[in-house]
């Protein structure tokens, strides 16, 4: 207890010295409410402060952002601050079960997230995949240098994707032994700034100025394209990175993905623009009206001015985004690697008949003692991923350690993988398996040229590989997981525990983080099973 204390009071200390940093403080209740978002069904999702969208927060880069929570659910939750390091504070990271136990219903618990990185980041649910259900929200943070390009105005466009069914309900049947997996597709519609993606308010431009729009991808499971017909898109930012400016005519947008681009508003209001959305599943077959679904809105510069047709562009003449084409602003060269992981996304149908996802031998599922709780407090053990148990997939790093990550796909589905606590360097991509259609044009290897591109959420397209590469500088316990939830719940995670014994010295988990596990019967000291040494028993058995 005093040595939780004090961790708090020489946290806290630092801020006063550090910064005359703000402390910007949000109040969320986050509760259940009844809403109809797709303009076709009312059903049950969550909010915050009986709201849906939840209101983006807007920080600036030193500050502190305080969220004190209030859990009005049934069940736990958590909050992740996605893309924000958390250096020095891994245990606020929000990983349900691996990083906090998720407080409990009628609890509250605060998190203070030091915003020491600008860019463009989103807050959302990481217990139980109730992000999907709603509690998801853009969090921007402004930069205090110059930005890669001076632009006159900051706009946010966020993409999500809503179903008509809550997470749970599509979980059920996705884990039904009964029903023949994969279960028919649930298409989902298109929000855009929360709003029904084509009732949604028009993005307002004036002549000559020149915007940055904050585009984030918040959806769970589909891909979004994002165009501005008759306008030209200058990447300068993607997943709170900077990048050297990259002109596109759209983005393609992966789950939890991020750009920042500048447009340079034309000259005359003579003319209104259509902006183009499109909410696509690749590996969902092509259902008229369904997939894609097409949303457009309306830039405008003058109210009632008539609308500019604007020719499509051939498809393969359209430029798309493209991570391993980017390069990063502060020029920061390849790290090389000490150490390669390689692993190949799969499925697998156990004897009980469930389907579930791997990424590195058997799926995900958490131990007993979430795995940072273990790395605290099981000393010089804590250095051997034995004692997480297997199904933690729990893989120890040194600090200081470069570490490649080449994940293989396969499969027909495209993954998005997402790291927390690191930012990686994006450097290759390449085929993996066999496609399916012979007659497909070969995919070739594609490499970064000069300064790989770092972002925190890549995507491995079907029947590719991608390889990344980060440097283990940052002790805690960080999942790396697919973004897409369906695949997150059935397994397809692992962990890295980076530098334990550092973390065990430099940090201290606050005591209330500590609280909310006993409130819940969860034991916080130990191994995985929460036992000392390599005693894992009281673990249940990995599935077979
Ligand atoms: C918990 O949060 C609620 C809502 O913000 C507040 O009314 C209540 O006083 C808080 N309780 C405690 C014990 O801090
Ligand atoms: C957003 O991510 C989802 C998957 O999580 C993906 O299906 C969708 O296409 C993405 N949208 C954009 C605009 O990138
Ligand atoms: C949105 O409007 C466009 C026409 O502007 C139409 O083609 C499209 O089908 C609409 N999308 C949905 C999902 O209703
Ligand atoms: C924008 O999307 C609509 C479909 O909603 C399509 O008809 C139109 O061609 C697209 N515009 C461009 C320039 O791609
Ligand atoms: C799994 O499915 C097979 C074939 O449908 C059936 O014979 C078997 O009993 C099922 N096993 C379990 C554990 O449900
Ligand atoms: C971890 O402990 C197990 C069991 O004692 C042992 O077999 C293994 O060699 C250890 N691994 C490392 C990296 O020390
Ligand atoms: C990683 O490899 C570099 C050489 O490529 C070496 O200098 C460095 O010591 C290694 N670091 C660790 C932590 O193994
Ligand atoms: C292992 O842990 C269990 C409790 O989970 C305990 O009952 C058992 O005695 C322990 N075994 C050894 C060899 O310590
Ligand atoms: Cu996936």
């Amino acid at each position: 207890m005093f040595r939780a204390l004090l961790g708090i009071y020489i946290v806290a200390a630092a801020y006063l010295l550090l910064c005359q940093a703000a402390r910007v403080v949000h109040d969320w209740d986050i509760g259940y409410l009844n809403i109809n978002r797709d303009g076709y069904t009312t059903r049950r999702a969550i909010g915050v402060n009986g709201q849906l969208p939840i209101p983006p927060i807007y920080v600036t880069k030193g500050d502190t952002l305080i969220i004190n929570v209030h859990n009005s659910l049934d069940v736990p939750t958590s909050i992740h601050a996605h893309g924000l390091f958390e250096k020095g504070t891994s245990f606020m990271d929000g990983a349900g079960l691996v990083t906090q136990c998720g407080i409990p219903p009628g609890d509250n618990f605060t998190y203070a997230i030091n915003a020491d990185q600008a860019g463009t980041f989103w807050i959302h649910g990481h217990y139980n995949h109730q992000n999907v259900d709603g509690l998801r929200t853009p969090l921007v943070i402004y930069d205090t240098e110059p930005p890669v390009l001076d632009y006159d105005e900051d706009k946010l466009v966020f993409l999500e994707e809503w179903y008509v069914n809550e997470f749970a309900v599509r979980m059920a049947e996705v884990l039904n032994p009964l029903v023949p997996f994969p279960p028919p597709p649930s298409f989902p519609y298109g929000l855009i700034n929360g709003i029904n993606g084509n009732d949604t308010t028009p993005i307002t431009f004036a002549p000559g100025r020149k915007y940055r729009l904050r585009v984030i991808n918040m959806s769970s499971t589909e891909w979004y394209k994002f165009s501005l017909p008759g306008h030209q898109l200058q990447i300068i930012e993607a997943d709170g990175i900077d990048a050297v400016p990259y002109t596109v005519d759209g983005l393609d947008l992966g789950p939890g993905q991020r750009y920042s681009v500048v447009v340079t508003a034309h000259d005359t209001d003579a003319y209104n623009y259509q902006y183009n959305a499109t909410l696509y599943a690749n590996f969902v077959p092509f259902i008229p009206g369904m997939n894609p679904r097409y949303y457009t809105g309306l830039i405008e510069y003058k109210k009632g001015a008539p609308i500019k047709t604007i020719a499509p562009t051939a498809d393969g003449q359209y430029v798309w985004s493209d991570d391993i084409l980017l390069k990063a602003w502060d020029h920061q060269p390849l790290l090389s690697a000490n150490k390669t992981f390689e692993w190949t996304i799969s499925s697998h149908k156990y004897s009980n008949n469930i389907t579930l996802a791997i990424l590195d031998e058997m799926p995900f599922q958490p131990p007993l003692v979430p795995p940072l709780f273990s790395a605290f407090s099981m000393g010089d053990l804590a250095l051997n991923e034995t004692i997480y148990g297997p199904q933690t997939r729990a893989h120890v790093l040194r600090l200081g350690e470069v570490i490649e990550i080449v994940v293989h796909n396969p499969t027909i589905l495209d993954h998005a993988m997402h790291l927390h606590g690191h930012a990686f360097q994006v450097t290759e991509y390449g085929p993996s398996g066999k496609p399916v259609d012979p007659d497909a044009p070969p995919i070739l290897v594609r490499q970064f040229t000069d300064w790989p591109m770092r972002r925190d959420t890549f995507v491995v397209p079907a029947f590719h590989y991608a390889k990344v590469h980060f440097c283990a500088d940052n002790p805690g316990v960080w999942m790396f997981h697919c973004h897409m939830d369906v695949h997150f719940a059935m397994g397809l995670a692992i962990t890295f525990v980076e530098a334990p014994d550092v973390l065990q010295k430099q940090q201290v988990v606050p005591q209330a983080l500590l609280d909310m596990c006993h409130k819940q019967g969860i034991v916080t000291e130990g191994n995985g099973a929460g036992n000392a040494g390599f005693n894992l028993t009281g673990l249940p058995p990995v599935p077979s």
